[in-house]
């Protein structure tokens, strides 16, 4: 009988990578959310494969960032830091044919001695594939890496692969989590961030970043689940985008979060969500304690 193994799996990379993209396809199931935008992921989350010879865990981190400086982006930056430290293999995601400063800045922050596979994801965006390999062999000069990888979190192309490499560099042991386990993470924290996505997806390009999600209430009766949902922003101004005019674009977001939480959670959802005024909330510790930021 072949051995059984077990292990983590930090999925690293600075933000927009597809980090989430590619952790949702490895698990076969949109567990992390997913925008186009820069610094999506705020809150890490696992993902949990269980095949015949090995359980992987895999942690979907916020990517590394170096462009703004507040204490929110310093809580995420720990987070990416630690995810990357406590792991027992590490996938570097880089976009193909971009590796520059802020993916050696993700780089220098895992330790030496960790075992890195690299994951060259959006080949499906690479025209001429022979443009793939003086890349890797640039790659291969700034670390020692145990593979690398090129995917398309996307299209799911070589995840396969990536998963057979992954799997036989984790330790030999027994299964954590009974087989059927998807994620350590529960209902109350998907609600709360497929709401935060919606976010991402329609507002402009700055106002996301200005804006939090927090879980009022969450209560399941039969096949129903009553969720109640506040949407922090910074300034009045900000708040009226939110709702837009006659409230249509708040009743867009919420109706498209409920959408995908119904779909989530397998049962009927209603939601209600409420826009709040918290000045500078991404900037205050104690504030983002309160809003679950270790
Ligand atoms: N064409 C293409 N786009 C991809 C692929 N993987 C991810 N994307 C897109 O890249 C964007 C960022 O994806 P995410 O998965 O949110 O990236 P991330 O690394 O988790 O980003 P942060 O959480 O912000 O650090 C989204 O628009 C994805 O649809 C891919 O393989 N091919
Ligand atoms: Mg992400």
């Amino acid at each position: 009988m072949s051995t059984f193994r077990f292990g983590t799996v930090a999925i690293a990379g600075r933000p927009n990578t597809g980090k989430s993209s590619l952790l949702n396809h490895l698990v076969g199931k949109k567990l992390a959310i997913v925008s186009p935008k820069a610094q999506t992921t705020r809150r890490s989350l696992n993902g949990i494969l269980t095949t015949a010879d090995c359980q992987y865990v895999f942690a979907d981190l916020p990517g590394y960032q170096t462009r703004h400086v507040n204490v929110l982006n310093r809580v995420l930056n720990r987070q990416a830091t630690n995810g990357a430290r406590d792991c027992d293999v590490a996938v570097l995601v880089v976009e193909a044919l971009r590796f520059a400063a802020a993916d050696r800045e993700v780089l220098a922050r895992i330790p030496r001695d960790r075992k890195i596979v690299v994951a060259v994801n959006k080949i499906d965006l690479v025209r001429n594939r022979l443009e793939l390999l003086p890349f890797i062999e640039r790659l291969q000069k700034e670390r020692r890496f145990e593979a690398i990888v090129p995917v398309s979190a996307r299209t799911g192309r070589n995840l396969v692969e990536l998963l057979r490499v992954v799997g036989a560099l984790l330790p030999e042991g027994p299964a954590a989590y009974p087989a059927h386990q998807l994620t350590d993470r529960d209902e109350r924290f998907f609600a709360a961030e497929l709401l935060r996505e919606k976010l991402f997806q329609l507002l402009g390009e700055e106002l996301p970043y200005r804006c939090e999600v927090a879980l009022e209430s969450f209560h399941e009766k039969g096949r129903l689940r009553r969720i109640e949902a506040t949407i922090w922003v910074e300034r009045d101004s900000q708040k009226a985008i939110v709702i837009g005019a006659r409230g249509a674009l708040l009743k867009r977001i919420s109706s498209a979060a409920r959408k995908d939480m119904e779909r989530l959670f397998g049962g009927k959802v209603y939601l209600g969500v409420w826009v709040k005024v918290k000045r500078d909330w991404s900037g205050d510790a104690g504030l983002l304690r309160q809003l679950g930021f270790g």
